[in-house]
């Protein structure tokens, strides 16, 4: 089973370039499952303010694997599970198989309270209804203030308080016996070694990105942080373990 999990494209319609680039890069890597972790786009404000090129990236995703998954990043959790299932895509909140464990993760990030807090009151139904209530207009004016106060508010923020906490990593990966933990999210691409084993993380992406292949079969599991562009995908650091013992090892 070969798995590629991607994260933050960052997708806006304003820049249809990021989205052809992020196609192409994407074609040139062979999967079972793709997995999307998360701010694939850069804003969602409902699914009625879906672009031509939103729309022909999903299906693009769903057509590239026997199994599409979504899962809801900070910036794109409104994107609507019925949306996505029109283009073969299923929403999930998380996924765990095979003793590793996928998420967007800000989940991770809970030294960010500010952050917090106003994700605790944006995911409420009854502030998601009043928002998809209003006017296209006005929900895109709002979510424009919302990116402009968030990156005011990061540039104002030490380095660590955006970083996943690893005590948390820990917590999820023993929640679902997981030996590896794949997240995206923090744009700080790495394979690292961690207390329940092994934490890789995804970059965002500009005309290419670092995503995470996962390749299992019987008697092994192999993790790979790959380099995805138009060239075609470059493994840039890869760990294996045998199948049901958690110690991986670097390969290259
Ligand atoms: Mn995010």
């Amino acid at each position: 089973m070969r798995r590629l999990v991607v994260s933050d494209f960052h997708l806006d319609p304003s820049d249809p370039a990021r989205y052809r680039a992020a196609m192409e890069a994407l074609s040139h890597c062979v999967c079972d499952q793709l997995i999307l972790a998360g701010d694939i786009f850069e804003a969602w404000i409902g699914d009625d303010g879906a672009t031509d090129v939103d729309s022909e990236f999903l299906a693009f995703c769903g057509g590239h694997s026997d199994d599409t998954l979504f899962i809801h990043g900070n910036r794109d959790f409104l994107i609507s599970e019925q949306f996505l299932s029109g283009f073969e895509i299923r929403l999930v909140d998380r996924y765990a198989a095979d003793e590793f464990i996928v998420i967007h993760g800000d989940e991770l990030c809970t030294l960010d309270h500010a952050y917090q807090t106003f994700k605790q009151e944006v995911r409420q139904p009854t502030w998601i209804n009043n928002f998809l209530e209003k006017p296209l207009s006005e929900r895109q004016a709002i979510a424009d203030g919302l990116r402009q106060a968030s990156r005011e508010s990061q540039a104002n923020r030490p380095e660590a308080i955006g970083d996943a906490v690893d005590s948390e990593i820990d917590l999820w990966m023993k929640d679902y016996g997981a030996t590896l933990m794949v997240h995206g999210h923090t744009h700080r691409p790495a394979i690292q070694q961690t207390e329940s084993g092994l934490r890789a993380v995804t970059s965002d992406w500009d005309r290419s990105g670092l995503g995470v292949f996962i390749d299992t079969t019987d008697s092994a599991q192999t993790v790979s942080l790959v380099r995805l562009s138009d060239k075609g995908p470059t493994i840039t650091e890869q760990w294996s373990r045998q199948t049901g013992t958690p110690e991986w090892k670097r390969n290259s």
